[in-house]
This record gives C-alpha cells, structure tokens and sequence, in this order.
C-alpha cells in the first residue's frame, strides 16, 4: 500500500471548491498511507508557471506543464492532486495523454450561480464590474467534463460527504 500512482485530476470554476475538496481528499489518503503531492494555484501560478496569465494560450501553458508535473509526480510513486479550472476539453485531453492510465478526472459542477453567489475572494463581483478580464464563467468560457471519472456537486454536500463520496470512488482505483 502506498505506493500506487494516480492523479487526480480537479476541475471546475474559480470556487467551486476544488481546492477545500482536493485538501480533504488528500489527508485521507495519507492517513490511509498513501504518498501525495498536491498541485493548485498557490505552489504552481506562483513559482513555475509565474510567467503565465489567463489568456487563452497562457492557460493551455499552465495545465500542460501541470500534466508534465503530475506524471513526473507518478513516476516518483506519488499520488498527485490537481486542482486547476482546466476549463478548456482539449487541455483536459491532452492531460490525460500525456498522464495515461493514472489519470482520473474529477469534475466538481458546483453550479456558476453557487460559485459567484459565494464569491470568497470578491472576483466575480470585479469580473461583472470588468475588472479582471478573461474571467472563467464570466467572460471566458469553461468547457464542462462529458465524461468524468467522478463528478461531485458541492453545493448539494457538506465537506465530509463530499470528500467521503469522492474517497469512495478513488478506491476503485487503488487496489
Ligand atoms: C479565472 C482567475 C482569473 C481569471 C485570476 N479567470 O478562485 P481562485 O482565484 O483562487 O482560483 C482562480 C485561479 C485560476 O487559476 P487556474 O490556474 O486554476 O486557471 S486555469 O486552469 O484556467 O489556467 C482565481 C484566479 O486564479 N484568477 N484571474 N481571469 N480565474
């Protein structure tokens, strides 16, 4: 135990969740003594993709570096966590190929009405009032996953159901 590689990989809209989620996901795979490495804005848009924005091509960058991270990752024997919007398909295919068969989507569809309703960081509110452009379900679009691994509404669950849920699922996948 302990040493199977999978990414998981989380997508959806600025606030959806993806992070809390991914976060809990993870310490319950520690706990039951796994090895992981969890990928976000904070330890990437920060350090190895600085150089990279929101355009369009700056993002297609940023999750292809990230899918080249997260299979080194794998190939360490680490179970790495994703959590990036990824809001174009064929960036989140070109992931999964680059990635191969350790790759599991995991779309958290918190609906865009949840999301700017909470707004926690106040961005929808400057993305409406044109303050940031290319914003993600604003003015930038965010291509839902058709046919991801696991799909969870966190609007629908408290936190612990909802990492209880999507635990439930990666067992599938570990053995
Ligand atoms: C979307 C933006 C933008 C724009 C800054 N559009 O809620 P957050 O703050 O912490 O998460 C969002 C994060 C998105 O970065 P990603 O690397 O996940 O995006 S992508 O996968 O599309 O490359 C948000 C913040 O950065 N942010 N400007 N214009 N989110």
């Amino acid at each position: 135990k302990g040493q199977q590689p999978l990414t998981l990989w989380f997508t959806g809209l600025s606030g959806s969740g993806k992070s809390t989620l991914a976060n809990e996901v993870e310490k319950r795979l520690v706990s039951l003594g796994h090895h992981t490495m969890l990928l976000d804005g904070d330890n990437v848009r920060h350090g190895l993709n600085k150089n990279l924005g929101f355009k369009e091509s700056d993002r297609v960058e940023n999750i292809r570096r990230i899918a080249e991270v997260a299979k080194l990752m794998n190939d360490g024997g680490l179970i790495t966590l994703t959590s990036f919007i990824s809001p174009y398909e064929s960036d989140r295919y070109n992931a999964r190929r680059i990635i191969g068969e350790e790759y599991i989507e995991i779309f958290v569809s918190t609906p865009l009405e949840v999301c700017e309703e909470r707004d926690v960081k106040g961005l929808y509110k400057k993305a409406r009032a044109g303050e940031i452009p290319n914003f993600t379900g604003i003015t930038s679009p965010y291509e839902a996953p058709e046919n991801p691994e696991i799909e969870i509404d966190t609007s629908k669950y408290s936190l612990e159901e909802a990492t209880d849920l999507v635990v439930k699922q990666i067992m599938k996948y570990l053995d």
